[in-house]
């Protein structure tokens, strides 16, 4: 200080001072910058090294001045040149960490220091993207999650002011099975799962702020990950299921083996196989494990209750952990065709017919004779012949010869007959199969009755004799009278007596005869 104030001065030397030192008596220099009064605004994404505004001071003296900062901090981030008053940003601004500092500002004219404190207060810009908490998101939601329902929220912030700082999401790009709440960040279902079409959905968020001239964004992943419940029926496989078996099968022989699986893949159950119905017999049987189908018995196609094969109806059961069957069930049906194999001989309705017909009978006169003759085998394995042997077969003649299956065979006259030279026929029917010993067999007799144009005629139709019982053998009972017009002459020894209830009557010619 240039000028001093004594308190022992005279007036004089007071007038003196006041005089000589108008001019002399210093004045401080004071900061003129309005920001001093309010707050300096520094945006924060100000470039390092560049002035941020520069100090204003008067100095009523015009004495030069110094500027300076002053503090620790402050000369961290602010440089001042002390000539011009220049303020230079030494190091960047981030709002986000300080928002505003009080910075002491200095100016000096080498005689006094004046110092004053600014507000400065750090602009914002839109300079940080979202960032999303808690990562990785990752949440396991099971396949009947209704539509609808809210699986997870998202947050993301963003410390940024006003629209920079407040953030929305999307999926991106966006899925059919979830949205996002744009605002809340909350997933929800939008459409029904299935496990068996996808297991896990892969999903990126985007969270961005909404700034109007350069929104930042941040991606993040969302891992959704389906697990299965039991929701799906078993299904069979390998369909459809139709066999032949051969007949006579020996019994425990594997027909085929039956495999249902569990459509629910993530711990698919096991199944238990069991018949339903059409197991006549109980002729198979199901393994309830290995789904194998056995024969369980003797397998005769020609069985009526066989021969049109088998339509099982088999139905697998999903098992529960216990082993006990739940409610998820699949049936199917198994056709079985039996397949024949030649195991019939073709046989006769009757092992012997027998019949009596008038040697007048014409050529091609078929005999009142049922026949009937069946091979219940299939196909090539029921043919057969059928001949008629025995002497004198040739006078008649049979048909069908060649049968397949079942036939009605007829025996007609193949030539005129006659009861003076044949009186009756044994013969013996076969049918023969081409294997050796399948061979159908009966007896055919055919008695000739013999006729005349002119039969003798008894005079009375009933001829009723009582006898003494003392009678001696010999005794003449009984004369029948024959009408005499028989062209062959005589009464033919052909009449017949009968028998009498105690002996023999014996023919004579138009007599009777007790003969003991
Ligand atoms: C999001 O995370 C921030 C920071 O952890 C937390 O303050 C805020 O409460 C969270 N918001 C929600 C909705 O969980
Ligand atoms: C996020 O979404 C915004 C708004 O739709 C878009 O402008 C931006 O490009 C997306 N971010 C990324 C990383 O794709
Ligand atoms: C044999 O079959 C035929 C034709 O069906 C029938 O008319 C006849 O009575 C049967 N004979 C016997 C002994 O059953
Ligand atoms: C066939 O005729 C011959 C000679 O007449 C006879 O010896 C034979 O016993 C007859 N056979 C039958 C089955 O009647
Ligand atoms: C039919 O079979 C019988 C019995 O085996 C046999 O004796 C006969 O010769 C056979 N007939 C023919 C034409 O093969
Ligand atoms: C045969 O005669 C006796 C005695 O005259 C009589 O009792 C009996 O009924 C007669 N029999 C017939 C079948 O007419
Ligand atoms: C031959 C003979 O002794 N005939 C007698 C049989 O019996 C009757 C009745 O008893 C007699 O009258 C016959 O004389």
């Amino acid at each position: 200080m240039r000028c001093h104030v004594a308190t022992s001065c005279h007036v004089a030397w007071l007038l003196v001072l006041i005089s000589g030192c108008w001019g002399q008596v210093n004045r401080l220099p004071f900061f003129t910058n309005h920001f001093f009064d309010t707050y300096l605004l520094i945006s924060e994404d100000t470039p390092v090294g560049s002035s941020v505004t520069q100090l204003l001071a008067r100095d009523m003296d015009n004495d030069p001045l110094v500027f300076g900062v002053s503090g620790e901090e402050a000369s961290r981030f602010f440089a001042v040149e002390p000539d011009t008053g220049v303020v230079w940003l030494r190091q960047p601004l981030d709002r986000e960490t300080k928002s505003e500092f009080t910075v002491e500002f200095s100016v000096s004219d080498h005689q006094g220091v004046i110092t004053r404190k600014v507000n400065i207060q750090v602009g914002d810009v839109n300079d940080n993207a979202p960032t999303f908490h808690n990562q990785p998101y990752s949440v396991r939601i099971p396949e009947n999650t209704p539509v609808g329902t809210p699986i997870f929220i998202v947050n993301a912030t963003d410390p940024d002011l006003g629209a920079g700082g407040s953030v929305l999401y999307s999926f991106q790009p966006p899925s059919q099975f979830f949205a996002i709440d744009s605002a809340r960040g909350t997933v929800t279902v939008i459409r029904e799962l299935d496990y068996e079409t996808t297991q896990a959905y892969q999903l990126t968020v985007n969270a961005t702020d909404q700034d109007k001239t350069r929104p930042l964004s941040t991606l993040a992943n969302l891992a959704i990950i389906i697990t299965d419940v039991q929701d799906m029926d078993p299904i069979f496989i390998n369909l459809p299921y139709s066999t032949n078996i051969y007949e006579h099968s020996p019994p425990g022989t594997t027909v085929r083996i039956i495999t249902a699986i569990d459509q629910d893949k993530g711990r698919p159950r096991g199944i238990g196989y069991t018949i339903v119905s059409g197991n006549t017999n109980s002729i198979f049987a199901l393994d309830y494990i290995s789904g194998a189908l056995t024969l369980n018995g003797l397998l005769d196609r020609e069985n009526p209750l066989y021969s049109h094969g088998f339509i099982l109806t088999v139905k697998g059961t999903e098992l529960n952990d216990d082993r006990t069957p739940s409610d998820a069930t699949v049936t199917t049906t198994f056709n079985i065709l039996v397949i024949d194999i030649n195991d019939n001989a073709p046989e006769f309705n009757s092992s012997e017919y027998s019949v009596a017909i008038t040697e007048l009978a014409q050529v091609g006169f078929a005999l009142p004779l049922f026949i009937q003759v069946v091979d219940k085998d299939e196909g090539l394995n029921s043919m057969f012949e059928v001949y008629l042997v025995g002497n004198n077969s040739h006078h008649f003649i049979i048909s069908p010869t060649s049968v397949q299956g079942k036939a009605d065979i007829r025996i007609r006259v193949a030539i005129p007959l006659d009861y003076e030279t044949v009186d009756r026929y044994d013969f013996d029917l076969f049918a023969n199969e081409s294997v050796p010993d399948h061979v159908g067999y009966a007896k055919v007799k055919i008695a000739l009755i013999n006729e005349n144009d002119n039969r003798p005629i008894f005079s009375q139709p009933l001829y009723n004799v009582s006898l003494y019982e003392n009678v001696t053998v010999g005794t003449s009972v009984l004369t029948v009278l024959v009408s005499p017009h028989s062209p062959a002459g005589p009464l033919s020894s052909g009449a017949d007596c009968g028998e009498a209830p105690r002996g023999i009557l014996s023919k004579g010619p138009g007599l009777c005869l007790l003969v003991y």
